[in-house]
């Protein structure tokens, strides 16, 4: 990192900043916001920023990255779809000086590969989430359906792993069925349709968890055209508060969601020139807010306030 600090700083000013920036897809409303925001961050700063869409394929992602190496970019984002395989590609932009910010997922990979890490703390949603929900059955018994996230992802896994701490010890609460809905709402949709046929018809669900609202607006399509009542008959909690799951919730066909803010470039943006200014070495993880919101909060208001922000 010296060495990097040595051939960064002192350089001209962000004008020339040119950054490479391999995203994920556009698999939800939350990233594709994510994506809008930062390609606005850049915009502002005058950054130049290289923009490549891998399709939700961890090939097309290595491939990028090999590509801003080749072009000698002054640095990278990249939201890893999923957390391993990284440390070969990351290495090689290593030894290039080129620094690495990961953005809203994190990798399983040495953290000297890596100059920071832009998340929230994905464990800390699923608890938050497990915790509404146990709360609000209050002890009553409730079989809870799980719409994972990508597989192998590190929200998928931190997601499961945050909602199960919160549920250890609460035998009324139990996870009967739980795969992966890829975080978008077509696979939400026909998961959903599966674990309701599988539950005649649904009535043995009480509630559905899903690890980002995209999937859960896609379940609740599923609930209705089963003939159920989603927000009641099955309570429904996510996380990202994307605004649609604010419509869902002022119809009061959703619950509850956990904030997850679609702005990680500003942070990363902002730890790169200060980088570049003096050298100065960001935290290996620049953790972002999460925050609970239910149909208390004023949904509908939620909503008209949300639909601007970049979705
Ligand atoms: O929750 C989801 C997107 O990586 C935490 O990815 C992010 C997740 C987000 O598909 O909507």
């Amino acid at each position: 990192a010296t060495i990097l600090a040595a051939s960064m700083v002192g350089a001209a000013s962000a004008a020339d900043l040119t950054v490479g920036f391999s995203q994920i897809g556009s698999e939800s409303g939350w990233r594709a916001a994510e994506t809008t925001l930062t390609k606005q961050q850049a915009e502002q700063r005058g950054i130049d920023l290289k923009f490549a869409d891998a399709q939700q394929k961890q090939e097309n992602q290595i491939k990028a990255l090999r590509s801003f190496i080749a072009q000698g970019v002054d640095a990278i984002l990249v939201a890893p779809v999923v957390a391993t395989g990284w440390d070969e590609v990351l290495q090689e932009a290593r030894d290039a000086e080129i620094p690495v910010i990961l953005l809203d997922r994190t990798v399983d990979a040495p953290e000297d590969l890596y100059m920071t890490a832009v998340t929230s703390d994905l464990v800390h949603e699923g608890k938050v989430a497990g915790q509404w929900l146990a709360d609000t059955v209050a002890g009553k018994p409730c079989n809870v359906v799980e719409l994972q996230g990508t597989t192998g992802s590190s929200p998928a896994i931190d997601r499961k792993k945050g909602f199960e701490e919160a549920l250890a010890g609460k035998d009324n609460l139990k996870i009967i069925r739980s795969q992966t809905g890829d975080f978008t709402r077509t696979k939400g949709k026909e998961v959903m349709e599966s674990f309701l046929k599988a539950e005649d018809g649904g009535k043995n669900i009480c509630a559905l968890y899903a690890h980002n609202d995209d999937m859960a607006v896609g379940a609740i399509q599923a609930i209705k055209e089963a003939g159920l009542k989603p927000g009641t008959d099955i309570l429904v909690v996510s996380i990202d508060a994307v605004p649609d799951i604010f419509q869902a919730m002022a119809a009061g066909e959703a619950n509850a969601t956990v904030e997850l803010t679609p702005n990680m470039a500003g942070p990363a943006f902002d730890a790169l020139e200060a980088f570049r200014k003096d050298g100065k070495l960001p935290p290996k993880w620049i953790q972002t807010e999460s925050k609970l919101y239910t149909q208390a909060d004023d949904p509908a208001k939620v909503y008209e306030e949300k639909k601007g922000l970049g979705y």
